[in-house]
């Protein structure tokens, strides 16, 4: 941030210190605090002082700037115990030579104004066996792109592991990336499939924001009544406590109103769930709330108080914009349901 003056060095560790002790156990409880931006959260706006100096110093343990795969494994199955194959659902081109300056220290060191792409995965991944090196990007020249680093942050709630952040020079609006493909050993986060091999077309930079994924969370995954961290990244909302099902919504890259605050009710109305009844009957129904707020990534939560099997999502066009304000066209995708 450009405001943090130096004279406010001082007093702005003993803050973050303060912060840091008062907060340790949910820190630890969720295996990092959250680091940053799906691209989404505007950084060169923070709201205040306090915001920039705690996003500032964050430790950063969902990301790997390592350029060889070091994982070992003899792990090569690529379909689970329900059939579901191991696959890339989806890699959107968000920012080119556009990640904000703070990203060097929220995201990784060097990341600033390079290029930004979230790859999305069908199951959730080990970030232990994550590395930079995992992944190989091609443009549409057939040039092999840089990949600087790699991180799991924002997207790091009950069920998100599966968005990585590519951070790099791999592409640029006249020679886009078109093709990403897992190169390494990348293991699912229960160890039991392999990624290595599997390969996505990639979204150009101009187009919107599309759900490539709309899952049933299994009831334990529900986190009824569940508070953001306070950082507008990683950490969101659960749903409210007399949620009966939740629907988690993922977007090809994080989503903002136009203009960079986070979704609300005018979001919220305009998702439409289709549910089919006991007796085979369909109807449409909205979100009594909307969750997973205030986190900067790319999921939301949508919390039915209805019975009966939800099926699908619709999104209409024209209200969610990705990092570089491009809108969302409509959007549809079938909801499956996740493993518990
Ligand atoms: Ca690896
Ligand atoms: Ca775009
Ligand atoms: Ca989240
Ligand atoms: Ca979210």
């Amino acid at each position: 941030m450009a405001d943090v003056k130096d004279q406010d060095y001082a007093a702005f560790r003993r803050e973050v210190r303060t912060f840091i002790e008062q907060n340790l156990t949910e820190m630890k409880t969720r295996r990092s605090l959250p680091l940053l931006v799906a691209l989404s959260v505007p950084l060169a706006s923070c709201a205040n002082l306090r915001t920039a100096k705690l996003m500032s110093q964050y430790e950063i343990t969902l990301a790997d700037d390592s350029p060889e795969d070091t994982t070992v494994t003899d792990v090569t199955a690529t379909t689970d115990a329900d059939g579901r194959s191991a696959t890339l659902l989806s890699a959107f081109f968000g920012l080119d030579d556009d990640l904000p300056r703070t990203s060097n220290r929220a995201i990784c060191d060097g990341a600033s104004h390079k290029d930004g792409m979230p790859v999305i995965f069908s199951h959730e991944i080990d970030v232990q066996t994550m590395q930079a090196g995992d992944f190989e990007v091609t443009t549409a020249a057939g040039k092999t792109g840089e990949i600087h680093c790699v991180t799991l942050a924002p997207a790091d709630d009950n069920g998100e592991l599966r968005t990585a952040l590519l951070v790099g020079h791999y592409g640029s609006i006249d020679d886009q990336p078109t093709a990403v493909e897992i190169v390494g050993n990348l293991l699912s986060l229960d160890g039991t499939l392999n990624f290595k091999g599997t390969s996505v077309a990639v979204t150009e930079l101009e187009p919107g924001p599309t759900i490539v994924l709309a899952e049933l969370l299994a009831e334990q995954r529900h986190e009824l009544g569940k508070e953001p961290t306070e950082l507008p990244f990683g950490g969101g909302s659960g749903c409210p406590l007399r949620t009966k099902q939740v629907v988690n919504v993922v977007w090809a890259g994080g989503v903002t109103k136009p203009g960079g605050d986070e979704a609300d009710d005018v979001e919220r109305l305009k998702y439409r769930v289709t549910v089919v009844e006991a007796d085979g009957a369909e109807r449409e129904v909205t979100p009594f709330a909307l969750a997973d707020l205030s986190d900067g990534d790319n999921n939301h939560r949508l919390c039915l108080d209805v019975e009966g099997t939800p099926t699908s999502v619709f999104f209409p066009a024209g209200y969610l914009t990705d990092p570089r304000e491009d809108l969302n066209p409509d959007t549809r995708m079938a909801i499956t349901p996740t493993t518990p």
